[in-house]
């Protein structure tokens, strides 16, 4: 081979080490040069996520990243976001996963392909079902919305002079997943421990965690408990309570006798905004922000400079209703 045939074979061979393409080892920062992370949830259609959603873009427009939003409604779908993520070279994710038995699979298929990820909402539970410690949380102080829901129950219940003989608690739960039993776990604790008889709290357990989930529970508990003159009812989320509350509205009952709280407030402004109160009283404003924007700001800088976040980290919420909610989410920035 001459001179000019060798310089062009060297050309060849390293030319792709020399622009940088090639190179095996750390992961490139997409085709914009900005950090990529997913925002993976598990039931889009629900406006808590939208908000989380809403505020996971807020912040990645402040600090200039690209976000990648994924409706995750099962197994499959959450596990092919992460193949799909992987190939666009995203850097992580965070989480609300549809089954949180998922843990193991989905973190060790993230640790594979080299993403950092972080849950939200619903903690990783592992094989031997105790939250899985070395998975970064964000989530809500479940037992203790529960307790002020229960305990705004009792008040409003109180206020109105009602006659406890004649007044249930409906539940709508959802136990399989920890931080909504720790939510009607709380309310019934704080009721019952302010007075309310223990024989007279019902579960309507669902099968399926949204509105038409609750709905069925309660009409079933209806069934097996007509002679209830009044209701209280609480529940995992807003949806909960509103399945409930429209079960309660199909057998006669309404605003003046029953009173649900549920837990979100990001769920039932439509509620709230409706001409005529309905059953629906109140719920507890959760903090859509912190859940969407502090999450995906926390990744960010894990990713870009090392910074580990807490492990755990646990929100609180502020109880609304019709009256109030209008003020009470200008000041949280949620109007
Ligand atoms: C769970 C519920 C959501 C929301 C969130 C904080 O994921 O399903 O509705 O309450 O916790």
């Amino acid at each position: 081979m001459d001179r000019r045939g060798f310089s062009y074979l060297l050309i060849v061979l390293f030319l792709p080490t020399i622009i940088g393409c090639g190179s095996p080892g750390k992961k490139s920062e997409g085709t914009s040069g900005r950090i990529k992370i997913g925002f993976l949830v598990k039931q889009p259609d629900e406006p808590w996520f939208q908000n989380e959603w809403k505020f996971a873009q807020q912040c990645a427009d402040s600090f200039r990243f690209d976000l990648v939003k994924i409706g995750a409604t099962d197994g499959e779908k959450v596990l092919a976001a992460i193949d799909n993520l992987a190939a666009q070279d995203a850097r992580g994710f965070v989480i609300c996963s549809p089954d949180v038995r998922l843990g193991p699979a989905i973190l060790a298929k993230a640790n594979n392909a080299g993403l950092k990820l972080m849950s939200v909402d619903d903690r990783f539970v592992g094989a031997d079902g105790k939250f899985m410690p070395e998975v970064h949380h964000l989530g809500i102080s479940a037992s203790e919305i529960g307790k002020a829901v229960g305990r705004a129950l009792n008040d409003e219940m109180r206020k109105r002079g009602w006659n406890i003989e004649e007044t249930a608690l409906c539940a709508a739960t959802w136990e399989e997943l920890q931080t909504a039993r720790e939510r009607t776990d709380g309310a019934i604790e704080a009721l019952t421990s302010a007075g309310f008889p223990k024989e007279k709290v019902f579960k309507a357990p669902q099968k399926v965690a949204d509105i038409p989930g609750a709905f069925d529970a309660v009409n079933i508990l209806l069934t097996q408990h007509a002679n209830v003159s009044r209701w209280l009812i609480c529940g995992n989320n807003d949806n909960a309570v509103l399945g409930a509350v429209r079960a309660m509205e199909g057998r006669g009952y309404g605003a003046s006798n029953v009173i649900g709280i549920g837990i979100n407030g990001t769920d039932c402004t439509v509620e709230f905004q409706k001409n005529k109160p309905t059953g629906f009283f109140a719920s507890i404003l959760l903090a859509p922000r912190r859940h969407g924007f502090e999450t995906s700001q926390m990744l960010y800088r894990w990713i870009k400079d090392g910074v580990e976040p807490p492990k755990e980290t646990y929100t609180t919420g502020i109880l609304i209703t019709r009256e109030t909610y209008q003020q009470v989410m200008r000041e949280q920035g949620l109007l």
